[in-house]
């Protein structure tokens, strides 16, 4: 149901006439892009306004640490269903719209996956036309911006917020207590438009004494001084005590104003606290919110006179848990120490939930606080949520099995499995309007509003003017990025050659350095006189934590192999190398529909689902990939012949964990084809343009412990490469691959996955 508020016109032409001569007493052909993209934002978000909030009698909050929003332009204009006309509008008076784009400053609000997933869900929440917001932290620097220095990553502070922006000041604020120190919050929204739909809200909270000139160098500033510094970075540097202590600052700061605006929205619309589960669901994303259970616990018995009974099982019934990663050193376990310091009034509950569960349960693997004072967020958020969702079919079931198998034991009904989805508003319409033009055109416009439509593209599996259609737009997309690459990065590329793409947050799992073996492999034939019988470029995007070392030293190669492969005259027309500086959204939209070859290579069993990886699918690319996260459903939806997977299973892996049998080194002395890759990472040629010390390290790290087992699916990673730049010279076989990518890739969309929340966990009417 929607609210309507002020009806504004929608007539594009008269509203931006109207915005110009209030802001700036000019007519639109008078003013610069910048001026146009102040104008457009503050007329669409008048327009947005005048579509009224979505209401409910429940309501779901998302609450997130990270929200990866990216511009907001295209994606607003596309909902509102103004993008052709304002394009039109525009395009009388001389301007270029996709130009005007480029004015907005991309907020970093997240690291990678998990706060884009947020992004998404909030979009599709909107458009099913369900009352959902968002809750995070409005963070004014977000995560550094990635500058590189001497083939090195340097990290400097990503300045997004302007005097007029997304963001619009509302009057509420709270008070946040840490033990006795009190600040004080302020609230900003940023409208969430859906698809032909009414709005939502993305509440960021943010601390009235922030003062952002205390940002030094790069992104160096002073820890400890929390009431200038609590919203200025998304997760600093927490390799140091001081970092993670701040985190557990930002952390409760975002639960405790959650909480507040939940219950005062509740209030506001006279509902009984009591039945809080029958308004209210809380979808915790990951366990960096997970002490909304205490805090909220504590609220009700405090200040609303529950008793502690029936507050744990109010609360209890209205907090759903979703976990996103299976590696150990990501899940947060907070000291007892800290949370004392930080938050000393939620102590009292956690260790009151910790004696309840241990009460219950005797298994000291499922206990809240362990014998090393340590506070296991995540078992917080299983005993007293009442769903456990992970977010791809196998990783749901590893979680069942293995990782939090004596907790499945204890509460099998509250674990499901909704496999993660992107919205094909930003992922297909806005970054790929040609290939949407086209698809629109063979099975019509119904694929926008159901994904599922997609699949009626297999009815056209023998088309061959669609299928060269499709091969010509990729050509289009490719040739578009080579001339952002040639201004960006100052690269020369052929768009003839394949695009062979890798973009994520660095990580050892994630193997990009198995990615860098393969080239140097690639390099080592071509200077042999073996040259690929089609050239390739590979690129790459990713940015790593600042205190991550061998992360560090991975992006190092990869800007050493850039130096070499592209200066080398008997190999730079062959193949390049490209790692891209910044990595972001705005880039990843311009990747990915240039892509060809999609590598989603990391480890089975490692990777919790990828989003990335439907990205590239729904634009023709098609996926070489491990039995990992989401790639398993990709691969049943597209079958073999339509993706290339390679690597030892997950089951085989973890197997290799639990008997610690796994010797990188045994690979590497057996196979000369290994050896001779890794052993050039500290050749001359290397080391003259690189840092021995960091290639040394990276090097032995591969030999002698190689935690993410590298080198066990090099040989079969070469293989399966090999035979997809093969299989690629074969015109009429990929573009039938492109085209049924693109067509099962309807299943991925965030439409289906906020469903299947809906319809399991949140139950919304
Ligand atoms: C966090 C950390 C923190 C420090 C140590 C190393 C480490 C490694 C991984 C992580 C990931 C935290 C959670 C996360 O971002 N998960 C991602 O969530 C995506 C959305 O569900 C999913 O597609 C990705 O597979 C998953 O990695």
């Amino acid at each position: 149901m929607l609210q309507r508020k002020r009806r504004k016109t929608m007539n594009v032409k008269a509203n931006l006439e109207e915005a110009a001569q209030k802001m700036y007493g000019r007519a639109i052909k008078e003013l610069d892009d910048r001026q146009l993209y102040f104008a457009i934002l503050n007329m669409t978000k008048d327009m947005m306004n005048g579509k009224g909030v979505i209401k409910g009698s429940k309501k779901i909050y998302y609450i997130s640490a990270e929200f990866l929003i990216g511009k907001l332009l295209s994606n607003n204009l596309i909902n509102l269903g103004i993008y052709e006309e304002l394009d039109a509008v525009l395009r009388e008076e001389g301007k270029e719209l996709c130009r005007i784009e480029e004015v907005e400053p991309e907020p970093s609000l997240g690291n990678g996956g998990l706060g884009r997933l947020a992004a998404c869900f909030l979009d599709s929440i909107a458009s099913l036309g369900l009352p959902g917001d968002g809750i995070g932290l409005n963070y004014h620097f977000g995560l550094f911006k990635q500058v590189f220095k001497d083939r090195q990553q340097t990290a400097e502070k990503n300045d997004w917020i302007e005097e007029q922006s997304w963001l619009t000041k509302t009057d509420i604020s709270f008070p946040v207590y840490f033990g006795k120190r009190k600040v004080m919050s302020r609230l900003y929204d940023i409208d969430v438009i859906g698809y032909e739909q009414g709005m939502n809200k993305l509440h960021l909270f943010d601390i009235e004494t922030i003062d952002e000139s205390i940002v030094k160098d790069g992104i160096d500033f002073d820890k400890a001084d929390i009431d200038k510094n609590l919203t200025l970075f998304l997760y600093p540097d927490d390799s140091d005590e001081a970092g993670q202590q701040l985190r557990i600052y930002q952390q409760y700061f975002m639960v405790c104003n959650g909480a507040q605006l939940i219950l005062k929205e509740m209030k506001d619309n006279g509902y009984d606290l009591h039945r809080l589960y029958d308004h209210v669901v809380i979808q915790i994303n990951d366990t960096h919110p997970t002490m909304v259970i205490p805090e909220l616990i504590r609220i009700l018995t405090e200040e609303e006179g529950f008793d502690m009974d029936e507050a744990i099982d109010v609360v209890s019934r209205t907090c759903a848990y979703t976990n996103h990663t299976i590696l150990a050193e990501a899940l947060e376990k907070w000291p007892v120490k800290y949370l004392q310091k930080v938050v000393p009034q939620l102590m009292p509950i956690i260790w009151e939930l910790d004696k309840r569960a241990s009460i219950k349960y005797k298994d000291p693997s499922v206990q809240i606080i362990d014998d090393n004072m340590r506070v296991h967020m995540a078992h917080i958020d299983i005993h007293y949520g009442f769903s456990v969702n992970g977010v791809a079919a196998i990783h749901t079931e590893i979680l069942k099995d293995t990782e939090l198998n004596n907790f499945y034991k204890i509460y099998p009904e509250k674990f499901n499995n909704k496999t993660n989805g992107i919205t094909f508003r930003r992922w297909l319409l806005s970054c790929n309007r040609e290939l949407a033009a086209c698809i629109t055109k063979t099975i019509g416009a119904g694929y926008k509003k159901d994904a599922a439509e997609l699949e009626k593209l297999m009815e056209h599996l023998d088309d061959t003017a669609l299928l060269k259609e499709i091969r010509a737009i990729k050509k289009t997309k490719k040739e578009e990025l080579v001339s952002y690459l040639k201004e960006n990065e100052g690269q020369e590329i052929n768009p003839e050659s394949i695009f062979d793409i890798q973009v994520k947050r660095l990580h050892e799992y994630k193997r990009q350095q198995m990615n860098a073996l393969y080239i140097i492999h690639k390099y080592l034939e071509i200077k042999g006189g073996k040259k690929p019988a089609t050239p390739i470029t590979f690129i790459f995007g990713a940015k790593a934590a600042p205190a991550y070392i061998i992360a560090q030293d991975i992006i190092h190669l990869l800007l050493c192999l850039q130096e070499i492969v592209n200066n080398d005259p008997d190999v730079k027309d062959h193949m390049k190398v490209v790692m891209v500086e910044n990595y972001n959204v705005s880039y990843a939209e311009k990747l990915i529909p240039a892509c060809d070859i999609s590598e989603q290579i990391s480890l089975a069993s490692k990777e919790a689902s990828g989003t990335g990886n439907m990205k590239f699918m729904l634009n023709g690319a098609v996926t070489l990939g491990t039995s990992d996260g989401a790639n398993v459903e990709i691969h049943e939806l597209v079958g073999d012949d339509n993706i290339y997977i390679f690597g030892e299973k997950s089951e085989r892996v973890i197997e290799h964990y639990a008997k610690a049998d796994y010797v990188s080194k045994s690979f590497y002395d057996k196979s000369s084809v290994i050896k001779e890759a890794v052993d050039f990472i500290t050749s001359s040629e290397v080391v003259k343009v690189g840092s021995e010390e960091r290639l040394n390290r990276l090097k032995n790290e591969l030999i002698n412990k190689d935690w993410f087992m590298t080198l066990l699916d090099l040989e079969d990673y070469i293989a399966t490469k090999d035979k997809m730049f093969e299989d690629y010279r074969d015109e009429a076989k990929w573009e039938k691959m492109m085209l049924v990518n693109i067509a099962k890739a309807g299943f991925f969309s965030s439409d289906r996955t906020i469903a299947e929340y809906n319809r399991d966990i949140w139950k919304l009417n």
